[in-house]
């Protein structure tokens, strides 16, 4: 087995390569062979300068993200970086693929670095809720300068090879053979005696005494609820005010705190969880799965125009159908417009568009869908025309052709039983706008083959989106819960509270706005609907709740009436109507509902803990195989604060005895019917354990 860091000489090079797959994580091993290396090096009398390279796909992607939260093993990283830079012979970092936080501050900590033209480096810690904790935050704006090092290191965002070598980050930029580059430079180091460069010893200048507050102002509203991009501004200043090794203890100080806090070990469990959502329990990883070449979509809309520009945009070629020739034009036109105005942004080369909108090949014909390995059906939701569209389908599509819905609550077995290939049939549900929400929403009907949602699976990721795979129930993980929250909701209006101080509670939770904001711009007339689809179904409790009845009977159907919950300007600002607010209260009155206050803590209580108590029925009946299936579906779906790790984790995070105690509370007060805890929570709750953590 080849060792973790191999030390080894090329002339009067000593050769430092770490070899530790996938991504070169720097874990205990990895820092003590890269440590050793370096003396071993210093050791050897026949060694003029060393070079720290990389095997497999990339350079070191950073500190070990599964070593966090566990004892810390010696050596500590930056005392390995340390290490480094005291070293009294030249040290070069030679990077290929993404050098990533603790990857990044490794060579920052070198004396000199080189990288590929197709490299990029980064400090992404922010994305786990961290700062870079060994120099990042210190070397960084000493060598780039404290305004880009604030950009990077508070957007976490890579930068590539070219741009970092103008920040300064990179002495030279080679292709080709990168080992052969390295030696080269290595050795002009060595023949021109140039002298060792130690970042630590550069300067780090404020550009203005407001630098730091005026950054930290720019990015309030993207880092909104976040503690980490402020806490890594505190650092990055602390770079400019205090000697090295004072800014050093300062930058450990706030690593530490920062990582032992729940916002940090949510950010984690969501690394996680968006990689370990594609492994589908049950199945092998080397599960077979059907190629898809080709692509059918089924309805021009929105959706379905959405759908398409997905599929487009990885290069998979699309049959657009609808049944009129109008709708075709309308469809094309909005997708024509979503491409040009990212064109217009500088954000797409008129090229790319041109290609992408090619592979688009609108039709009015069944018959052309008969070769495409996938469908996926967009049509109006509702299960006559859904059954006549795969009666359509399964008459003219080849075998093994897979065929999909974009139902967001129809039940896909149903769909299923009309065809006579039930196995190739499943759900495939988009969240709108389909070309820019992560979501993707797979469901497995009763007889779906492991293949096909295996293949569902593998298309979701090629198509950049974060697939979830979930079972037939009534409008499915997303949806369901959803459905909870709002019904919750609409009980506290009719209590004591107002759409807009709900709201403004779910805002201040983290979510980027409120149930009433959302359904204003959804559209209040499609929840309208849907409750009158499922009236038979609702208690008396909900059938009297007829607010967004008045609402909709007044033709408010939110911003694209002008008036909703809230009126609207000519820019669609919202502000609370006052009529709005006596309809509530007169309809508290005519239901003989006393309103009394209700507090924010209630609001946050009732909106989740009744989202909470459904998941845990979700997980209970196989719905979601796990909690992080749910938590990933409302992350990626609904705008749940990442900083909070979704729902279920949330749960933990609280406490789900806590969250018990709190759903006895309102199942005295509601009603059992709407908050009788679930048998996981109440078990998990007894037993004092968390979702993840049985
Ligand atoms: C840090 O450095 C802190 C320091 O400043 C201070 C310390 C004192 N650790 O993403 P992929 C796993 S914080 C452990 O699917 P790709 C990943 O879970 C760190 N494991 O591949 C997956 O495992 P599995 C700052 C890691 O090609 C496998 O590797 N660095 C780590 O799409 C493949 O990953 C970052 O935040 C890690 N650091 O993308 C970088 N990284 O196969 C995080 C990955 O079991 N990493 N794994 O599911 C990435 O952004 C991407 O993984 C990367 C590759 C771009 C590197």
């Amino acid at each position: 087995m080849a060792e973790i860091v191999a030390f080894s000489k090329e002339g009067n090079i000593g050769l430092i390569a770490v070899n530790n797959p996938p991504v070169n994580a720097l874990s205990q091993a990895v820092r003590a062979g890269i440590k050793a290396s370096i003396e071993k090096g210093n050791a050897d009398k026949d060694v003029a300068a060393m070079i720290i390279i990389c095997d497999g796909r990339t350079f070191i992607a950073g500190a070990d993200i599964r070593e966090f939260g566990k004892p810390p093993m010696e050596p500590h990283l930056p005392d390995v970086c340390h290490f480094i830079e005291d070293s009294p012979k030249p040290v070069i970092a030679a990077i290929h693929g993404t050098a990533l936080g603790g990857g990044l501050e490794i060579p920052l900590s070198c004396h000199f670095r080189i990288a590929l033209s197709s490299a990029k480096v980064g400090l992404p810690e922010v994305k786990l809720g961290l700062l870079p904790g060994a120099g990042g935050t210190q070397r960084l704006p000493r060598v780039a300068g404290v305004q880009a090092a604030l950009e990077m290191i508070t957007s976490g965002t890579p930068v590539a090879a070219t741009k970092a070598k103008a920040m300064g980050i990179l002495d030279e930029i080679v292709d080709g053979d990168l080992k052969a580059a390295a030696l080269l430079f290595a050795k002009k180091v060595v023949d021109e005696k140039r002298p060792i460069r130690k970042v630590s010893s550069l300067e780090a200048k404020a550009d203005s005494p407001t630098v730091f507050d005026d950054f930290a102002k720019s990015i309030s509203r993207k880092s909104r609820g976040f503690i980490a991009p402020f806490k890594c501004i505190e650092a990055v200043k602390a770079a400019t005010e205090l000697p090295f090794p004072e800014g050093m203890k300062r930058e450990r100080a706030i690593f530490t705190e920062l990582q032992a806090s729940d916002q940090s070990k949510a950010q984690r469990h969501v690394f996680f969880a968006e990689r370990e959502v594609v492994r589908i329990p049950g199945l092998p990883d080397d599960q077979p799965t059907r190629e898809i070449k080709s692509v059918g979509i089924l309805g021009a809309g929105t959706m379905g125009g959405g759908i398409a520009m997905c599929f487009a945009n990885a290069g998979i070629p699309v049959m657009l159908l609808d049944v009129k020739q109008e709708f075709i034009d309308k469809g094309m036109a909005v997708i024509k417009k979503n491409y040009a105005n990212t064109v217009a942004k500088g954000s797409l080369k008129q090229e790319v568009m041109d290609k992408r909108l090619s592979l688009i090949q609108p039709t009015l014909a069944y018959e052309d869908l008969k070769n495409v390995d996938l469908v996926i059906e967009a049509v109006f939701e509702d299960m006559a025309i859904k059954k006549e569209v795969f009666t359509k389908l399964d008459a003219v599509c080849k075998p093994g052709a897979i065929l999909a819905s974009n139902t967001s609550y129809l039940n896909v077995d149903d769909i299923a039983a009309i065809t006579n290939r039930p196995q190739d049939v499943m759900g495939m549900h988009f969240f709108s706008p389909a070309n820019v929400m992560r979501l993707l929403e797979n469901v497995r009907g009763a007889k779906t083959s492991p293949d096909v949602y295996a293949t569902a699976m593998k298309v979701g990721k090629t198509i950049g989106k974060v697939p979830v795979l979930v079972g037939v129930c009534d409008g499915f993980v997303g949806n369901r819960m959803l459905a909870k929250r709002t019904r919750e909701c609409g009980f506290m209006l009719e209590e004591g509270a107002l759409p807009w101080q709900i709201d403004k509670v779910i805002y201040n939770f983290g979510f980027p706005m409120g149930p009433y904001a959302m359904g204003d711009m959804a559209g209040l007339d499609v929840g309208w609907r849907n409750r009158k689809a499922k009236y038979d179904s609702l208690t008396p409790r909900e059938k009297a709740n007829t607010i967004l009845d008045k609402i909709c009977e007044m033709g408010r159907f939110g911003q694209k009436t002008g008036s909703g919950f809230y009126k609207y300007d000519e820019k669609r600002n919202a502000t609370p109507d006052p009529m709005i607010e006596e309809l509530i209260i007169k309809h508290s009155q005519d239901a003989g509902i006393k309103r009394r206050v209700i507090t924010d803590q209630e609001i946050i209580e009732r909106a989740i803990y009744a989202m909470i108590n459904e998941g845990a029925k979700i997980l209970e009946e196989g719905i979601a195989a796990r909690p992080l299936d749910i938590d990933v579906v409302w992350l990626y779906g609904y705008g749940f604060p990442i900083y909070l790790g979704g729902p279920m984790f949330y749960a933990d995070t609280v406490g789900v005895k806590k969250v018990y105690d709190a759903i006895l509370k309102y199942k005295d007060m509601v009603g059992a019917e709407y908050w009788t805890p679930s048998p996981l929570l109440e078990k998990l709750a007894k037993e004092g354990k968390g979702f993840y953590s049985k």
